[in-house]
C-alpha cells in the first residue's frame, strides 16, 4: 500500500487481517528506510505496528483519544494519520517532531517526552468527558519501563479508586530504554509466564470443542481450570487488585487475538488494563536481537548491516568521560557509589557497572527516588554520584532542594545532555537546570570549558565535603584536547581568564566559550580588546574577579547556553546592582520560549547565539551608556 497516500485512518476500517498484515509490512519497510537515514526510535515503533493498527481500526480517533506515554512509539500513529510524507525530515529542523504534537495533527491530543504522564492525563481527560457528559474512549498507552515512573503508580493508584472508564494499553516488550529493572517487571514477568500457559489452554480448549456429544462440557472445565490456574500463577493479581480489570496477555503481533481484546476492554465499564505482549525492534533482525537498548533510538545505520553510521575519530563522548573518571575515582574510594534513573547506557555506566556491580544501582524511570537515594546515601558518609540528564532533573526538583540541599549533603550531581541537545526538542533541551537550580542554598554549581577541565571538576566534586555539587556537561562529544595524567581539584568558586582585554569583558563557560573566543579574535581586528572569562562556576560566582571587573568600568557581555531568565548573567546583574555597580550588562542566552527540534547549530542561530551576535552586542556597547549620569 502507498503509504504516503493515507490521509486519516478511516481506510482501516474495511480492511480484512490479510491485508492488514500486508500494511504492517509495509509499514515496517517504511520506518526501516526512512530511519536509516533520519535516525529515530527504531526499536520502540517495529515493536508496536500490530498494536497501533489495531487500535486505530478499532476505535474512532481523534474522537477516542490516544495518549503515547513518553511519545517515542508514535511514529506508526503519524504514518496513519497522514503524516508519512513528512518522515523524510523526521526529527530535523522545521521538520516532523519525533514526539506527539497538536500542531501537526487533530489526533495528537496530548504532547510529551518525558516518560509516565500518560495515565494522568487520560484521568484528566476522563474527568472532563464525565462532567461534560460526553462519550468516548480514553486509551493510554503506556510501556514496562514507564509504568515504573512513580507518576504512572500515583495515577494508578487515583484511576483505581475513581473507577473511571480507561482502557490503559500495557505496550510490555521487557524492556525500558535499557533492559527494564524492577520488582514491577517481576510481576510482569509472572503475569507473562501466565500468558504462554493461558495460550495453551487456549489451543487445548479448541481441541476439545471438537469432540463431539462431550467436548463442549470438557471445554467448559478447561476454562474454569485456566482460570484458577490464571489466580495460582499471577499469585495477587496486582492490576485487578489496584481496581482495575486486567485482561490478556496477549500477543501484540497477532490481529485476531488483539480485536478480540480491544473488543472486550470496550465492553467493559470502569478501568481496564490490557496487558499487550510485543517485541520491540519486530521485523529488523539487528533491532530484535538487541539486547541492551541500542536500537531504542538510533542515528543513521546502514539497512543490510544493521551498523551505526557514526563519525570516525571522535573524541570521547562527554557521558563516558565523566562516567570513567568517576569510575577511576572509585577503584581508590570505596564510598562512591553511582545512581541513574533508567539511564546506563546514555549516562555511559556500564563499566562502572560491570567493575562494581554492588555500587552501581538503575533504579527504573524514577528521578525523585534516584535523588533521594542519594541523599539517603549521603547521609550514610557515602559519596553518591547521581548520573542525571538535565530535562529530566527536573521532575527531581523537590528533591534536590527538600533532601539534597537543605541537608547540605555530599551529593555529586552529574547533569547530562545540558544545554541544547538537538533532533529530541522541546521535551528534551536541557536550558532550565541554571534557572532552577541556582537559588537554591548550599549547591555548588559548575561547568567545565572542555573535557579536562571536565575530568579535574570531576575529582574536584567527588572530594568536596562540604555539601552538594553539580556540574552540568553537554551532549555530545567532547574537543579532542590533551588529558593532564594526574587528576586536581580547581578552587571552588575560581573563574579563569582566557584573554586579557580592556575595551569590554566576556563572561562565559562551557559550550558558548569557543564563541565568546572566536568574537573577540575579530573585535580585535576591529581595534577592540575584549576579555574572555572562563566563568566555570556559576555559583558560587567568583566575587573577586567579578569585583575587578566592574571596577574597571568595562561593559560586560554575559552568554549561556541555558534560559536568561533566572540564569547566570542574572546571577551577574544581581550582584552588580546589589554592589552599586552601574556597568553596561548585556546578557545573551535563551529566551523565553520552548526550542524545538533540529540540529544544535540550527538551534542556535534561529535563536541568535552566535559569533556574530557576540560580535554585534560588543559593539552596540555605547561608551554613552557604560555610566549611569
Ligand atoms: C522522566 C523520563 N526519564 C527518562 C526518560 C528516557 N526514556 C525515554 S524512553 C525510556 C524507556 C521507556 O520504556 P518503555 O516505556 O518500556 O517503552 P519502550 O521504549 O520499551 O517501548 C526512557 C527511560 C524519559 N523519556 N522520561
Amino acid at each position: 500500500m502507498d503509504l504516503l497516500s493515507i490521509k486519516d485512518p478511516s481506510f482501516l476500517k474495511n480492511m480484512n487481517i490479510e491485508q492488514l498484515k500486508g500494511l504492517s509490512n509495509d509499514i515496517r519497510r517504511f520506518l526501516i528506510e526512512n530511519l536509516s537515514k533520519t535516525g529515530g526510535h527504531i526499536g520502540p515503533n517495529l515493536g508496536v505496528v500490530e498494536l497501533t493498527v489495531a487500535l486505530h481500526k478499532c476505535f474512532d480517533s481523534p474522537k477516542d483519544k490516544f495518549i503515547w506515554d513518553v511519545g517515542h512509539q508514535s511514529y506508526v500513529h503519524k504514518i496513519l494519520t497522514g503524516r508519512a510524507k513528512q518522515f523524510s525530515t523526521l526529527r530535523q529542523y522545521k521538520g516532523l517532531s519525533g514526539f506527539p504534537k497538536m500542531c501537526e495533527s487533530e489526533h495528537d491530543v496530548w504532547e510529551t517526552g518525558h516518560s509516565s504522564t500518560s495515565l494522568s492525563a487520560a484521568m484528566g481527560m476522563a474527568i472532563a468527558r464525565d462532567l461534560k457528559g460526553e462519550k468516548s474512549f480514553i486509551v493510554p498507552i503506556i510501556g514496562d519501563g514507564a509504568l515504573t515512573g512513580g507518576m504512572a503508580l500515583e495515577a494508578l493508584n487515583h484511576i483505581g479508586h475513581e473507577k473511571k472508564d480507561l482502557i490503559v494499553i500495557l505496550n510490555d516488550n521487557e524492556m525500558s530504554i535499557a533492559p527494564n529493572v524492577g520488582a514491577l517487571h517481576n510481576i510482569l514477568g509472572r503475569l507473562r509466564t501466565a500468558s504462554k500457559y493461558q495460550w495453551a489452554k487456549d489451543e487445548l480448549e479448541n481441541l476439545l470443542k471438537k469432540i463431539p456429544a462431550v467436548g463442549g462440557k470438557l471445554a467448559a472445565t478447561a476454562e474454569r481450570l485456566k482460570d484458577s490456574m490464571k489466580y495460582f500463577l499471577v499469585s495477587g493479581m496486582f492490576f485487578e487488585e489496584l481496581g482495575f480489570t486486567y485482561l490478556g496477555p496477549v500477543d501484540g503481533h497477532n490481529y485476531e487475538a488483539l480485536f478480540e481484546q480491544l473488543q472486550n476492554a470496550k465492553k467493559t465499564k470502569g478501568p481496564v488494563l490490557l496487558h499487550v505482549i510485543t517485541k520491540k525492534g519486530k521485523g529488523y533482525e539487528p533491532a530484535e536481537n538487541d539486547t541492551i537498548g541500542t536500537w531504542h533510538g538510533t542515528g543513521q545505520y546502514k539497512i543490510e548491516t544493521g551498523d551505526l553510521i557514526k563519525p570516525v575519530n571522535a573524541p570521547p563522548a562527554w557521558s563516558k568521560l565523566v562516567s570513567d573518571t568517576v569510575l577511576k575515582l572509585a577503584k581508590k574510594d570505596e564510598r562512591i557509589v553511582a545512581i541513574t534513573p533508567a539511564m546506563p547506557v546514555g549516562s555511559k555506566l556500564e563499566k562502572f557497572a560491570e567493575e562494581f556491580p554492588n555500587r552501581m544501582y538503575d533504579v527504573g524511570i524514577a528521578e525523585q527516588h534516584a535523588a533521594t537515594v542519594a541523599a539517603g546515601l549521603a547521609t550514610q558518609n557515602m559519596k553518591p554520584f547521581l548520573a542525571i540528564y538535565s530535562t529530566f532533573l527536573q521532575r527531581a526538583y523537590d528533591q534536590v532542594v527538600h533532601d539534597i540541599c537543605r541537608q547540605n549533603l555530599n551529593v555529586f550531581i552529574g547533569i547530562d545532555r545540558s544545554g541544547l541537545v538537538g533532533a529530541d526538542g522541546e521535551t528534551h533541551q536541557g536550558v532550565f537546570d541554571i534557572a532552577f537550580l541556582r537559588h537554591i542554598p548550599n549547591l555548588v554549581l559548575m561547568m567545565p570549558k572542555d573535557e579536562n577541565e571536565g575530568q579535574h571538576m570531576v575529582n574536584t566534586a567527588i572530594q568536596y565535603d562540604k555539601g552538594p555539587i553539580a556540574m552540568r556537561f553537554p551532549r555530545g562529544n567532547g574537543y579532542g584536547v590533551p588529558m593532564d595524567k594526574d587528576l586536581r581539584t580547581i578552587p571552588i568558586g575560581t573563574w579563569e581568564v582566557l584573554r586579557e582585554g580592556k575595551d569590554a569583558a566576556i563572561l562565559t563557560f562551557g559550550t558558548t566559550i569557543p564563541m565568546a573566543l572566536e568574537a573577540a579574535n575579530l573585535l580585535q581586528k576591529q581595534g577592540k580588546s575584549v576579555k574572555v572569562v572562563n566563568a566555570r562556576f556559576i555559583k558560587p560566582l567568583d566575587e573577586n574577579m567579578l569585583a575587578e571587573i566592574m571596577d574597571s568600568n568595562m561593559p560586560i557581555l554575559t552568554i549561556e547556553e541555558a534560559v536568561v531568565q533566572g540564569g547566570f548573567g542574572s546571577a551577574v546583574l544581581e550582584f552588580a546592582h546589589s554592589q552599586g555597580y552601574t556597568n553596561n550588562i548585556d546578557l545573551m542566552g535563551i529566551p523565553d520560549e520552548f526550542i524545538e527540534h533540529g540540529s544544535v547549530n540550527e538551534l542556535l542561530r534561529e535563536i541568535g547565539l552566535t559569533t556574530e551576535e557576540v560580535v554585534k552586542r560588543i559593539q552596540a556597547f555605547s561608551p554613552k551608556k557604560q555610566k549611569r549620569a
